[in-house]
């Protein structure tokens, strides 16, 4: 009877675990860039591997550069991370070049003015 019971427990182990597998391919990637929501360091924006920006972090403050347009480390993107982005423009600043093409252009500004007021993202953890 024991056994019966030991061997009922372990199928039903075996199963949960099976299981918490097959969960596990299934875990949330809101940008489609293959790293989870958990693991990336921009979760509205696609920076994995096969885009320029593979999880870059410039400033190694948590919050990938694809999604990181706050310079100031305040938190908030606000006038003064303009001014900043303004000082860099048409440079290859890779700590302003939130789109990985080498340059600061329109297309980072454009990113920036969408983060405004707001903090670090969309999706964007520290971790
Ligand atoms: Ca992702
Ligand atoms: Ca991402
Ligand atoms: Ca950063
Ligand atoms: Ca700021």
């Amino acid at each position: 009877m024991k056994m019966k019971i030991l061997a009922i427990v372990s199928a039903v182990l075996l199963a949960v675990s099976f299981s918490l597998v097959a969960g596990a391919g299934s875990v949330s990637d809101g940008d489609g860039d293959l790293i989870p929501d958990v693991f990336d360091n921009c979760s509205g924006v696609a920076n994995g591997p096969g885009d320029a920006l593979n999880q870059t972090d410039d400033d190694g403050d948590g919050f990938g550069t694809s999604c990181d347009c706050d310079q100031t480390q305040d938190g908030a993107i606000l006038g003064d991370d303009i001014v900043s982005l303004f000082g860099a423009f048409n440079t290859g600043s890779s700590a302003h070049d939130n789109t990985g093409d080498g340059a600061v252009l329109g297309d980072d500004v454009v990113f920036c003015f969408g983060q405004f007021n707001g903090p670090p993202g969309p999706g964007a953890t520290a971790i």
